[in-house]
């Protein structure tokens, strides 16, 4: 997603935030601005800030393994990980996005937002289901869109690297095509 709106709005939950929770002790809030970022999991906890290049979009993706790890990247690069509260999602989970002027003017775009089990890298299996179907190629060709002969497409796109050689390119593709369709 991208915003214009300026980082005076934060303290207000705005001009852009992704808030997940359900009922249970783990909870992740994004505020986003033009140029800055801020995650509070916790009003206990410590509540880092992230910088970013302004009115560009950028990428959000949080990942958690039980109740042992949770990783935040931006952009693909690693910017905050440690100890969750507990597990998530618990009972009703939620995913809450929403744009917001509070005191100044913005505008925000959010291009896409994914939920879901982790998939297994190189499993071609984007939605973890056990098959390889168009429902995966769709996401695999925007990964191989956004790759290329070693790029680096980032962690939403690990899944699609058939390889395993670190990006996402026509030998993915050429090995996608072959487990296509093929598992149950
Ligand atoms: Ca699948
Ligand atoms: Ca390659
Ligand atoms: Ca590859």
């Amino acid at each position: 997603m991208k915003t214009s709106g300026d980082s005076s709005e934060i303290p207000f939950t705005a001009p852009a935030s992704i808030a997940l929770g359900s009922l249970g002790p783990t909870a992740y809030l994004l505020v986003i601005s033009s140029d800055t970022v801020k995650l509070n999991r916790d009003n206990q906890l410590p509540i880092p800030f992230f910088q970013i290049a302004p009115r560009l979009f950028h990428q959000y993706r949080l990942e958690q393994y039980g109740v042992n790890h949770y990783f935040l990247f931006i952009d693909g690069e690693l910017v905050d990980d440690g100890v969750p509260e507990g597990p998530y999602p618990a009972d009703f989970p939620s995913v809450v996005f929403r744009a917001k002027s509070e005191l100044v003017t913005s505008m925000t775009e959010w291009d896409y937002i994914r939920w879901g089990d982790i998939p297994t890298p190189g499993s071609g299996d984007f939605d973890s289901e056990g098959d390889i179907d168009t429902r995966d190629f769709f996401y695999f060709d925007e990964c191989l869109n956004n790759g290329g002969p070693d790029s680096n497409v980032g962690p939403g796109c690990v899944w699609a690297d058939i390889d395993q050689d670190g990006d996402v390119d026509f030998k993915d593709f050429a090995d996608f095509q072959l487990i296509f369709n093929t598992t149950e």
